[in-house]
């Protein structure tokens, strides 16, 4: 079994030799040491490690059990599905099972019962992982294929979808898209989306079962027929803006829109012989780890790159913690034959390679210095790498130095500290008196007032004396006769008037009330 699946993946055209090793142990002239190469997993296939999605709900046949018939024999309508038999049930992963005794096991839909309403289905492939198509996609129809159907794709686990390609029995008056065929594309127009009619004509249902995408085609237009030249290929996915992109998917959804009318129009008297039945689907291709691994494992219900060249991620597509002097960068297929392994770097191995963690695009030499150092750090960045924070900015700790999150405004209280610095924690450098992480609170014992300022009175041991009464921490209000911060002091000690003028004449209701209205009105006082 084994044996067998190997012999499989070297039929698979992009698993010949090249890049297939990520490093080796060479001997040069200063001694041995590793040499790194861009490399990629084998191809495989796919659909041992994809999951699968069938909607609407209820379109599986055989809940309940009902009898269909075929175009071959249209009157003989004595075919049983039945989900609770499992000799008679239909369900979705019989088209991804290996068929060991050449017998078709297939998923099949209800019957056409609503016709005219049309007869839709969903089939949705995810693997939860990007995976870099290498042959083509072979669907297998029993019982005729869809006059209409669509493949489409998605590249992030299924948040957006766009359409792959079109199938019509004819293109005009399904999609109003021209019939078009793969092998007429040319080289600016690979990755072109096109609608085809080469797969949804009725030919018998025994003759013609499958529906294509053509991915060998695709490649032929750079490789030649028999994909001899595929250094070719490897150039224009290096150099043609989506095509690489083009042939990558982490979901494939057929979208199942009209089933095999048998060459005709549909028989509304006999609707047993519509619906769709898919015995397997082919899906080859490789993982998708940018050229920074040779073997991608199935771990925990996914496929995970085994990333070499010290990157990290599903796909590689980052670089290992410590490893983040030089950006992350894909490797590449050039220079062909064995291409460039783009390796992230150890932190302090940049000598001559200025790395600014992404927070600038340029650097200058600085002459006198002899040294290359980012110009303009953004993010509120600053230092040779664009390392540091800025003045006034603290490092995120959960952040890796090239996030953009990297540095956090200290954000001091500009009355409550000292400058607008802080420590690696955010903690600025508080006055006399205050206190917090950004200097905007008192210490005990002191009063907030544009600042904080030590308190003049309190409930405990700066009472106001005399029955004076402490004011917001501030001072003492004071009861006539007595004054000070405290109110310990009496008026008479101080002054003898206040004591032997008239008691309360100062205080009156009236002279308070004339007081109060030659403030008012200046001007009446002094007539
Ligand atoms: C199939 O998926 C498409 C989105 O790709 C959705 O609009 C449509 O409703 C689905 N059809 C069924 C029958 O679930
Ligand atoms: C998808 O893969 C990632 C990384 O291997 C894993 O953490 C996550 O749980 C997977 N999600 C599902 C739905 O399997
Ligand atoms: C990755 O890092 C290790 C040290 O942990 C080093 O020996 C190795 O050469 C590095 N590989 C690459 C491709 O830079
Ligand atoms: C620190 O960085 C993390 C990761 O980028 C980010 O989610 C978080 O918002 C940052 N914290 C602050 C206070 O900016
Ligand atoms: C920052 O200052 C605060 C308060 O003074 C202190 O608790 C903390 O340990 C300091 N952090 C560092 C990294 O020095
Ligand atoms: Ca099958």
């Amino acid at each position: 079994m084994l044996y067998l699946a190997a012999l499989l993946v070297h039929c698979v055209p992009l698993a010949m030799a090249q890049y297939d090793i990520c490093k080796s142990w060479v001997t040069t002239d200063d001694g041995p040491s590793w040499e790194f190469y861009a490399c990629q997993p084998k191809a495989m296939r796919m659909k041992d490690y994809v999951t699968v999605r069938v909607d609407p709900a209820g379109i599986t046949c055989g809940d309940p059990p009902e009898r269909f018939c075929t175009h071959e024999n249209p009157y003989l309508c004595s075919d049983e599905c039945d989900a609770s038999n499992p000799d008679l049930a239909h369900p979705p992963k019989l088209m991804f099972d290996s068929e060991d005794e050449g017998l078709a096991t297939y998923w099949q839909s209800v019957t056409w019962r609503r016709y005219p309403e049309p007869l839709l289905a969903n089939i949705t492939l995810s693997w939860n992982k990007s995976i870099e198509l290498t042959d083509d996609i072979v669907i297998t129809f029993e019982y005729g294929r869809p006059t209409i159907m669509m493949l489409e794709k998605s590249l992030d686990n299924g948040r957006t979808w766009h359409p792959y390609q079109y199938y019509a029995d004819d293109c005009m008056e399904a999609f109003s898209m021209p019939a078009r065929r793969v092998r007429d594309l040319s080289t600016t127009s690979a990755n072109r989306v096109l609608c085809t009619e080469e797969y949804s004509r009725w030919a018998g249902s025994k003759k013609e079962k499958t529906v294509r995408f053509e991915v060998r085609d695709r490649f032929a237009i750079f490789a030649g027929p028999d994909l001899k030249n595929m250094d070719n290929l490897y150039t224009r996915l290096e150099s043609a803006k989506g095509l690489k992109d083009f042939f990558t998917v982490t979901d494939l959804r057929m979208r199942l829109l009209r089933p095999a009318l048998g060459g005709t129009y549909v028989q509304r008297e006999n609707l047993y012989k519509y619906f769709y039945a898919v015995s397997n689907i082919e899906v080859t291709g490789r993982c998708k780890c940018n050229l920074h691994a040779n073997l991608c494992t199935f771990k925990e219900g996914s496929l995970q790159c085994e990333c070499e060249h010290n990157t990290t991620g599903q796909d590689c597509g980052k670089c290992k913690k410590n490893f983040r002097s030089r950006s992350w960068r894909a490797g590449s297929y050039l220079p062909l034959p064995n291409g460039s392994p783009n390796a992230c770097a150890a932190a302090g191995s940049a000598f001559g390679n200025c790395e600014c963690y992404g927070h600038s695009n340029r650097c200058s030499y600085i002459d006198f210095l002899n040294v290359v150092t980012c110009v303009s750090c953004k993010h509120n960045t600053r230092g040779q790498h664009c390392q540091h924070c800025r003045l006034g900015f603290y490092r995120n700790s959960s952040a890796e130095l090239d996030d953009e999150n990297v540095c956090i405004e200290c954000n001091c209280n500009q009355i409550g500290s000292m400058h607008d610095r802080c420590n690696e924690t955010g903690y600025c450098e508080c006055r006399e008196g205050a206190m917090g992480p950004k200097c905007d609170d008192c210490l005990p014992n002191y009063y907030w007032r544009q600042g904080c300022f030590p308190n003049v009175c309190d409930d405990e041991l700066l009472l106001c004396q005399n029955g004076g009464t402490c004011y917001q921490n501030q001072r003492c209000i004071c009861p006539v006769g007595f004054k000070g911060v405290l109110c310990q002091q009496s008026r008479c000690e101080v002054d003898k008037q206040d004591c032997d003028g008239a008691p309360g004449a100062r205080g009156s209701p009236a002279a308070l009330a004339l007081a109060m209205l030659a403030l008012q009105l200046p001007g009446w006082v002094d007539l």
